[in-house]
């Protein structure tokens, strides 16, 4: 790789194929990439980018994509951003580590400020920087812990928590996150998930009962005395963008309050704008003890954060948390740009805006392609379920040919879901309402080609 093609806004915000997809540069560039990258890391649409911007990403063979991806809800600010580029710049070429746990610097005590301020709930607040989601929800349980004096965590069906050891015995789904990776953490109670369209006797049943049904499973099989978070997404995602009924979550902080029990909100992808809000538990009135964040909140580079009540985190000794890179200085310069361009440009605003235009239009599809079950979401983080017509048996081959017709068209759509059947949309919120629309009729061409 040697030129650096211009991204950001700059790039044309336009569709334009000018090979089949991916081409054949970047057919060469995974058969030279098998050779030497481990098969365990794959990729959903192998298309070698040189430049995004907007809601477009730019790859090898000059075809310019529509992304609905966000690189998984990161670039909510867009790719190239330019307050994030310029802040990154300017660090980059003044210091790029020194580690915050030798010689700190303000970028570090400046993040924390903005996450203190941004984040729900008027309380004093401490927030500690990591670099990945996952560190920063292993984070949030030892920290649960050590405040508590308790081992229990209980997570739900189709929870997404990360990779890593203790997150893999969080993340309820097997193939591929967990399958021969163990033995796993410990300590670890799976209850269900207030999924409407999947909840036994359908979503009003589940807005009656799922509530009661988690709260009877933790008193009879852990007991509350023992648990020392609930860990839980507002909408969950990996599992399938699977958004509980309303007073659920606020119904669990509650339950959690009266016990002595840490409410640990996972907003890694929901938060920074993209439902709707700055995070998906104001849409509830919840005020999470601890929450752990990462992916939008530094417009692409690797900074994570667990903020919460000052006095559950201060709980933790001295030297008790860390990393050598956790809120490296480049990482937050990206972070406050991130923040900064949130607050200006209201992207809150623009995801709902994204969800007004999506909706309906999807919900007009489900009416003409009965494999959809469900359309749901919140803001810019909106999905659709695919099942076999009339039944609730998951169709993945329906949802993997759509995502494969998507790519050959040049829509970037990503799948989700315990059963790989859920379609899910997270386009950056800076897209073009133009760039939106056209990447809702490739959706329509693609179900009709079904
Ligand atoms: N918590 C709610 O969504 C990451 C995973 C992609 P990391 N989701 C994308 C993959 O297949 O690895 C995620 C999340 C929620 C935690 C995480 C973990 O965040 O930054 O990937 O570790």
């Amino acid at each position: 790789m040697t030129a650096f093609p211009v991204g950001g806004p700059e790039l044309p915000q336009r569709r334009n194929l000018v090979t089949e997809i991916p081409g054949p540069t970047s057919r060469a560039l995974t058969q030279r990439r098998a050779g030497a990258v481990a098969r365990g890391v794959s990729s959903s649409l192998p298309v070698f980018v040189t430049a995004a911007g907007g809601g477009v990403l730019l790859d090898a063979d000059g075809n310019s994509l529509i992304d609905f991806g966000s690189g998984i809800a990161v670039t909510s600010v867009g790719n190239a951003a330019p307050r994030v580029a310029s802040r990154v710049a300017s660090q980059a070429a003044s210091f790029t580590h020194t580690c915050f746990m030798v010689t700190p610097y303000e970028g570090y005590v400046e993040v924390c400020e903005e996450l203190a301020r941004r984040t729900p709930g008027s309380h004093e607040k401490r927030s500690a920087l990591f670099n990945s989601g996952a560190e920063a929800v292993e984070n949030a349980i030892k920290v649960a812990r050590h405040a508590t004096g308790r081992t229990a965590v209980v997570a739900f069906d189709h929870a997404y928590h990360g990779r890593t050891n203790l997150t893999m015995a969080l993340t309820a789904k097997n193939m591929p996150y967990k399958q021969g990776f163990g033995p796993f953490a410990p300590e670890i109670y799976r209850v269900p998930m207030a999924y409407p369209l999947r909840w036994p006797d359908g979503p009003d049943a589940c807005r009656a009962e799922a509530l009661e049904v988690v709260k009877d499973l933790i008193h009879a099989q852990v007991g509350e005395s023992n648990v020392a978070a609930v860990i839980i997404e507002p909408i969950q995602g990996e599992g399938g963008f699977i958004v509980p009924p309303p007073g659920f979550v606020a119904g669990l902080a509650a339950f959690c309050a009266s016990h002595g029990i840490v409410f640990i909100a996972d907003e890694i992808q929901t938060g920074f704008c993209r439902t709707g809000d700055w995070f998906a538990c104001e849409h509830e009135g919840v005020v999470p003890d601890l929450i752990t964040t990462a992916k939008g909140i530094a417009g692409g580079l690797p900074l994570a954060a667990v903020t919460g009540r000052a006095g559950l985190m201060d709980a933790v000794h001295p030297g008790g948390l860390g990393g050598t890179y956790g809120g490296n200085p480049v990482a937050c310069a990206a972070a406050l740009g991130a923040i900064e361009t949130m607050a200006a440009e209201d992207l809150a605003g623009r995801a709902r805006r994204i969800g007004d235009i999506m909706l309906p239009r999807l919900r007009k599809l489900a009416e003409q392609f009965p494999v959809i079950a469900d359309v749901r979401g919140r803001g810019a983080m909106i999905a659709v379920e695919l099942t076999r017509p009339g039944t609730l048996e998951p169709d993945a081959a329906a949802t993997a040919a759509v995502a494969a017709a998507c790519h050959k068209a040049g829509l970037v759509v990503l799948a989700c879901g315990t059963f790989g059947n859920v379609l899910r949309f997270l386009p950056p919120l800076v897209i073009g309402e133009d760039l939106l629309e056209e990447g809702l009729g490739i959706l329509e061409d693609a179900f009709s080609a079904l």
